[in-house]
């Protein structure tokens, strides 16, 4: 039935303060209500749920130049660091799931304590690679990957509470994929690290399977290293999914999100997914919050052995008439 056994750790991050939107913090239960768990054990995956982080509340915590809420989202990804490096050295492949897209530094971070070097896949309308100084909006959820990267080590500041984030992940191992909505400041980055990005467009040109087999040829052109997916589901067209704080229209279909899934999960090498920036306050009907969810769902199915061309065990048999 499945080539291997797989096994989910699940991380509940209810986390919001990443961006100014209340609701992305009730994601997790959100989804574990939608049956989550039940899916993927009835798949043939083993899951371990180690239930919601708790994040302390921080008081004082006014805007370091532009950015906002850094000590609260700084504490709360030194915790969520350390779930996902205990989830990992149980043998798991880490699933953690948001809250806001913030929380990609402390899962990334402490993936790559856990395992080494990584090859990271985001998956996402945005790049989430603006500095404290380039931000546009000061929300840090818009800014991850600068705090994990050694190559922008110079231009990021270190913010209160975010000392103990050591840059963990090289531009060369980084692959963006469904890209459509990219600040200056982003644009410049990418292009002066040489970032490999499958804009939006790319995926339009080359059609998501050349774009999978591109992101993989790319990854594992010198060392196949484990893959640390985060996936935003504003990635997904908001007609799919529209329950999310920043929906960008033109997105990915449902099928090329869930295409993605499935390529990652058969490269062998995936060891954290990160599902972000699910809103269900940010949905005008329960059907849109649904539909949010239920993606959601069937991308993190995917990334564990799900294949929509259908199964049969090994031992069935033809009932004889
Ligand atoms: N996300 N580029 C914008 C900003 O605020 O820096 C939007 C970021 C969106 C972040 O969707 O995870
Ligand atoms: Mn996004
Ligand atoms: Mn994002």
């Amino acid at each position: 039935l499945h080539q291997q056994v797989r096994s989910a750790g699940i991380i509940g991050a209810p986390f919001s303060k990443g961006q100014p939107r209340a609701g992305v913090e009730t994601g997790p239960d959100q989804i574990r209500a939608a049956g989550l768990l039940h899916r993927l054990q009835e798949q043939g995956c083993a899951v371990k749920d180690y239930g919601n982080l708790v994040f302390e509340d921080v008081v004082g915590d006014h805007p370091v130049g532009r950015v906002k809420r850094a000590r609260a989202v700084g504490s709360a990804n030194q915790r969520l660091s350390e779930a996902v490096q205990a989830a990992k050295k149980d043998g798991h492949t880490s699933v953690m799931l948001g809250g806001d897209h913030s929380l990609a530094i402390g899962s990334i971070h402490g993936h790559s304590a856990a395992v080494g070097e990584l090859s990271v896949v985001w998956v996402d309308a945005h790049a989430d690679i603006n500095t404290p100084l380039t931000t546009p909006t000061g929300n840090i959820h818009g800014q991850s990957m600068s705090y994990v990267l050694h190559e922008l080590r110079s231009k990021v500041p270190v913010l209160p509470n975010f000392s103990w984030i050591k840059p963990c992940v090289s531009a060369k191992d980084l692959v963006y994929i469904g890209l459509r909505e990219v600040d200056p400041g982003e644009h410049y980055i990418l292009k002066l690290l040489g970032v490999k990005v499958f804009s939006i467009s790319q995926v339009d040109q080359l059609g998501v399977g050349r774009v999978m087999e591109e992101t993989c040829d790319y990854l594992f052109a010198k060392v196949k290293k484990p893959i640390h997916l985060s996936y935003d589901i504003d990635a997904i067209d908001p007609s799919v999914t529209p329950a999310t704080g920043t929906p960008v229209v033109g997105g990915l279909t449902y099928r090329e999100g869930v295409y993605i899934t499935e390529y990652i999960c058969q490269t062998g090498l995936l060891s954290a997914v990160d599902m972000v920036e699910v809103n269900p306050l940010r949905g005008q009907t329960e059907q849109q919050v649904q539909s949010t969810v239920n993606t959601a769902i069937d991308l993190l199915l995917g990334c564990f052995g799900r294949v929509r061309e259908g199964y049969h065990p090994s031992d069935y048999h033809l009932p004889e008439p």
